[in-house]
């Protein structure tokens, strides 16, 4: 029997989803999708998980598509990529997006092709000191997909972006963190005590507020200044309306520790 393409382990006030493909470098096909897409559902549905881990069984972090499943005989009909971009990663990557909590993404290992980009589509990314970001898609004939074009410039700038896209050369974590690519690299022997401490931290603060927060930096880069100030009233409004930020000011007030509710 196959080996479950995803793990899911609850924590107290979080999630951990391990992408389990490590013979194939944690590399996507459809039911690792599938489970992905679930468990991630699965996670919001849960009014008591208020963040998730994402990281890779193995010495991976994701090395993208499986291109066991893309092998093609001389002269067959090729695969439309368009499709499984369209059903596939277009929607994983806006599902991490608009998750309502923060994602952490812990990577372990080398992060190739769609991998490196669904990394890079979480909201904190920490990588162990051994591993890489690889653009890998040039070594191929691809175009960088998963969000690749949309994130990549605005996180490095063009100069980088396009170095990495073009030459496909790995990028070693610590570089990644000191362009600004990620959050933070740290040595391998504590990258998953980071993840779980940041994961703990967000499972006591104010979920729908940095729901919000996520919300008010998704819509930044397609807004004029004038649409964001807009935006920013809405969601303060909105953020101003729930119990965590009456306890919050409270707190405050009374010199003690928030007792943050979350998202219930
Ligand atoms: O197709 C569509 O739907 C469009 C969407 C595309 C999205 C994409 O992600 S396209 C890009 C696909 N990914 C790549 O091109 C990366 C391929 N992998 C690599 O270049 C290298 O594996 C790495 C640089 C990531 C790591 O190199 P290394 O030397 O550390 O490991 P390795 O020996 O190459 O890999 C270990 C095993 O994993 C090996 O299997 P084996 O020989 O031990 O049986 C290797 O074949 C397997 N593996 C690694 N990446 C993939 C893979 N198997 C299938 N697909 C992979 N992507």
């Amino acid at each position: 029997m196959d080996e479950q393409p995803i793990l899911v382990e609850g924590k107290q006030g979080y999630r951990v989803i391990t992408l389990n493909r490590a013979s194939r470098l944690n590399s996507f096909n459809e039911a690792m999708h599938l489970a992905l897409r679930a468990a991630l559902a699965e996670a919001e549905a849960d009014t008591s998980c208020r963040a998730v881990l994402l990281t890779g069984a193995g010495r991976g972090f994701c090395a993208g598509q499986d291109l066991s499943d893309r092998v093609m005989g001389e002269g067959a009909e090729p695969p439309d990529l368009g499709r499984t971009i369209e059903a596939l990663y277009s929607p994983l990557v806006k599902q991490l997006r608009a998750l309502p909590m923060p994602i952490v993404c812990a990577v372990n290992g080398v992060a190739a092709g769609a991998g490196a980009n669904i990394a890079l589509a979480c909201d904190i990314v920490v990588a162990a000191r051994s591993a890489s970001f690889l653009e890998a898609f040039a070594r191929i004939g691809l175009i960088p997909d998963a969000g690749g074009t949309f994130h990549l410039p605005r996180l490095v700038g063009e100069a980088r972006a396009r170095a990495m896209a073009l030459l496909a050369e790995p990028v070693p974590a610590e570089t990644a963190a000191s362009w600004g690519l990620i959050w933070k690299c740290v040595d391998d022997g504590v990258l998953m005590g980071e993840a779980h401490a940041l994961c703990a931290r967000f499972a006591e603060a104010p979920t729908r507020g940095l729901a919000l927060t996520k919300q008010a930096l998704n819509a930044s880069s397609a807004n004029t200044l004038e649409r964001q100030l807009e935006l920013e009233r809405d969601l303060q409004r909105e953020a101003g309306r729930t119990q965590d930020y009456a306890e919050g000011v409270r707190a405050f007030v009374e010199k003690r520790k928030a007792n943050f509710k979350g998202r219930a």
